[in-house]
């Protein structure tokens, strides 16, 4: 069973990210990323989604237009965990792609 993450390993992971937010109501991290267009914005999700598909760890997304929001959480310990931590470092690269 996967862990949330706590304590000092929390902090770390955490600070290793850029941009991400901690959501308030919930234990998730948050981050919204912007495009030039839509084309861009859907190649950007489409890369996320086969990488969730290998990790079979999913992002929570919000689409307009040039617009992403996500949110990252662990369903399976209803919290935050190292499976978070590791989709958004890959957001993160594929969003610089
Ligand atoms: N995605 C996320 N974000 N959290 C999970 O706990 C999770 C998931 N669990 N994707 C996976 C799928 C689980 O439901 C399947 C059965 O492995």
């Amino acid at each position: 069973m996967i862990e949330k993450l706590s304590g000092a390993a929390r902090k770390t992971a955490l600070a290793g990210l850029e941009g991400w937010v901690e959501v308030e109501s919930r234990d998730a991290i948050a981050k919204t990323f912007r495009f030039a267009d839509f084309n861009a914005a859907f190649g950007f999700m489409a890369r996320i989604a086969l990488q969730a598909e290998r990790m079979d760890h999913h992002p929570e997304w919000f689409n307009v237009y040039n617009r992403v929001e996500i949110t990252l959480s662990t369903h399976d310990c209803g919290g935050l965990s190292k499976r978070d931590i590791a989709l958004a470092g890959f957001i993160d690269a594929a969003a610089g792609a």
